[in-house]
């Protein structure tokens, strides 16, 4: 007869099951009473524990014992694996490619973290390509990453949200394989406001025939993006990205200064409590958007939704992401297109939506249909989850 035991430490003790299908007993001991008998299970636990698989996040089992240090994954290792696992005898170049972003992230948040005492809030007394004033962390921000990604020879072009023009590499196509687009630090203007902000990136294979269509390498469809995500500066530091073989999220333990998978296979709730748009532009909304909301707040769709929105996009989407809910920016008076931007917002995001079983649109089509004809052109944006999105849809 098969008989099956089961260990687990829980409630201070230790519980002890064995079940031979013919039903369990469970006997349970208080381990206060048994030091010698904690200590060897501590032993076992470290020596033996693999097979027990328990989730370790920031070197620390779930039920607060020391987990050994192989229990943790960091970004670089889950890149490598990835890579390895879609795209066998990867040479690593893109693993390398990418630890230029976390590179870059991790000297961003440093700053972020102490903008207040080192006098780097507020204004740089400049404004960028969008005429937005421009955040001496805006250039901060934009300074690392396009250093620790020009350093990087797999790197061909990057675009940013701070440079009027793509800022251009001479290698060979077979080295220079990628282009990279980034919004350096979303959401900048409520850096000073001590709220959550968040830079946001997308990544292309260079095209294979050049063109005389000029930055035709960054004018991709956002359905050919091989990889995207964002890291927001909030209460922690996470990193979530998408490689077209689903949503990873970590975060940054600032004791080993890594980031460690937090959040594996990440899924957008089918559907969610919250939609999130600045209400105050409301009245210019078109009435395709005027309607949606009042079926939301009427409760059209099952429940009546709260609202949130907190001005940076990245926040506001990553809200979306694991809660569920919907996310909005609409044509408006001032906007008429959108205010966001298609290359460095909304592509990179819909990517990872829709890797998470969540949508996008710019209200009339999928955002990674969309043609780019400009590096910084803007889109109307509405994203979130599958309930949300395809209600949306149904209105005309
Ligand atoms: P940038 O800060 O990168 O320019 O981003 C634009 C942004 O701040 C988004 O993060 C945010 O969703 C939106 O603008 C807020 O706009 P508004 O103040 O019009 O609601």
């Amino acid at each position: 007869m098969q008989h099956e035991l089961t260990v687990s430490i829980a409630r201070g003790g230790l519980s002890v099951g064995e079940c031979d299908g013919q039903g369990a007993r469970l006997l349970h001991v208080r381990l206060g009473e048994q030091p010698r008998l904690k200590a060897a299970l501590a032993q076992r636990w470290q020596t033996g524990g693999k097979e027990k698989e328990s989730k370790a996040a920031g070197g620390h089992m779930e039920d607060g014992n020391i987990a050994s240090p192989d229990m943790i994954v960091t970004v670089q290792q889950h890149i490598a694996q990835q890579q390895e696992a879609l795209y066998p005898g990867a040479k690593g170049t893109f693993s390398w490619l990418l630890s230029g972003i976390t590179l870059a992230t991790k000297m961003i948040q440093a700053q972020i973290r102490r903008a207040g005492l080192l006098g780097i809030a507020g204004s740089a007394g400049a404004s960028n390509v969008q005429g937005e004033t421009q955040q001496k962390l805006d250039v901060y921000a934009n300074e690392a990453l396009l250093h620790c990604l020009g350093v990087r020879d797999a790197v061909a072009v990057l675009v940013s949200e701070e440079n009027e023009e793509p800022v251009t590499f001479d290698r060979a196509p077979e080295t220079g394989k990628y282009v990279v687009i980034f919004d350096p630090l979303d959401g900048s203007s409520n850096i000073d406001v001590n709220v959550s902000v968040g830079t946001i990136f997308s990544i292309f294979l260079r095209p294979e025939k050049t063109s005389d269509v000029p930055n035709a390498a960054a004018l991709q469809l956002g359905s050919k993006q091989v990889a995207a995500g964002y890291v927001v500066y909030g209460p922690s530091t996470m990193f979530v990205y998408t490689a077209g073989n689903g949503v990873f999220g970590f975060t940054l333990d600032p004791n080993i200064g890594a980031f460690v998978l937090s959040h594996d296979k990440m899924r957008m709730p089918a559907q969610g409590q919250y939609y999130s748009v600045n209400e105050a532009n409301a009245e210019g909304f078109p009435a395709k958007y005027q309607t949606y909301l009042s079926q939301l707040r009427s409760g059209g769709l099952g429940h009546e939704y709260s609202s949130r929105y907190i001005g940076s996009l990245v926040a506001d989407f990553h809200r979306t992401l694991l809660k569920g809910g919907v996310f909005l920016y609409p044509p408006t008076v001032t906007h008429p297109g959108g205010k966001l931007r298609l290359l460095y917002e909304a592509n990179p995001l819909a990517f990872l939506a829709e890797q998470a079983g969540g949508m996008a649109t710019d209200g009339r089509g999928r955002i990674l249909d969309i043609q780019p004809e400009g590096i910084h052109q803007r889109t109307s944006l509405v994203i979130g989850s599958r309930v949300e999105m395809e209600a949306f849809g149904r209105i005309e």
